[in-house]
């Protein structure tokens, strides 16, 4: 089984890393569009072409499934292109759903963080609406953070100067949680939560995404398996019942490492 990744740079990380754990034994073709990031400047239009372009490749490469590792590109171009293609292609949401659960009955705020494009597109706003969350949210664009991460500068005085410039206009002992709504922000949690308080919980939609696709993929019967990956070859000719023994221990280990 072949998932492909699409981001416009190293964002997307964030979202394979939970993907090798839950799916571990899918192959997996990672696409950065290094050529047009950051796309939280770009128009609408130009992000709908470069995803587009990605898609294209995809299925040229005939992928079993996609995941857009960009809640930007999906914001703006993800589900529409979805007939377009014979492959399921799973997008990314702010987590704010999570947060707004375990903020509600602590009275607490939420912080949602992610790219300007994001948080001006319909979606987030249709998102915020649909959990009658309107009056809870606060949100901030740190499209900064995006170049940061695409210099691989994650922890320096430079983004922690960045950080305390934009944070400052806000209350910030009165969040309760944060939502990473960008996927390269959770490469910055470290610092972020030095920002806040100890019992600011962080949310990001990373695992969602990959157990929404992992159903998707369980539904369409082409879940990865064991026997994608390994084959097993015994000197005695006889596979089962070895075969079989093997792959039940191997399985019972990963639970537990
Ligand atoms: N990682 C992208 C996101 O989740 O929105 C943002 C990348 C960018 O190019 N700005």
């Amino acid at each position: 089984m072949k998932i492909g990744f699409f981001d416009s740079g190293i964002g997307g990380l964030t979202v394979l890393g939970h993907a090798l754990k839950i799916l571990p034994f899918a192959e997996y073709i990672y696409y950065a569009d290094i050529e047009h990031l950051p796309y939280g400047e770009k128009t609408k239009s130009e992000v709908r072409r470069y995803v587009q372009k990605a898609m294209d490749y995809m299925a040229e490469i005939k992928v079993d499934a996609v995941v857009i590792a960009c809640n930007t590109a999906t914001s703006v171009a993800g589900m529409k292109l979805r007939k377009n293609y014979s492959f399921p292609i799973i997008g990314m949401e702010p987590a704010v759903k999570p947060a707004v659960a375990y903020c509600k009955e602590r009275g607490k705020k939420i912080l949602v963080l992610a790219t300007s494009l994001t948080l001006r597109e319909e979606k987030f706003h249709q998102l915020i609406h649909k959990l009658d969350a309107a009056e809870m949210v606060d949100t901030m664009a740190l499209g900064g953070l995006v170049k940061f991460a695409e210099q691989f500068e994650f922890d320096t005085l430079d983004v922690n100067q960045y950080l305390q410039k934009e944070l400052a206009p806000l209350a910030l002992p009165d969040y309760g949680a944060v939502v990473l709504g960008c996927t390269h922000f959770p490469l910055f949690s470290k610092i972020l939560q030095q920002s806040f308080t100890k019992d600011t919980v962080f949310f990001d939609g990373g695992v969602g995404t990959i157990n929404h696709l992992a159903d998707i993929l369980k539904q369409k019967g082409v879940a990865s398996s064991f026997d994608d990956k390994i084959k097993f070859v015994t000197t005695n000719g006889k596979l089962p019942p070895s075969d079989v023994d093997y792959k039940k221990i191997l399985q019972a280990y990963l639970h537990n490492i």
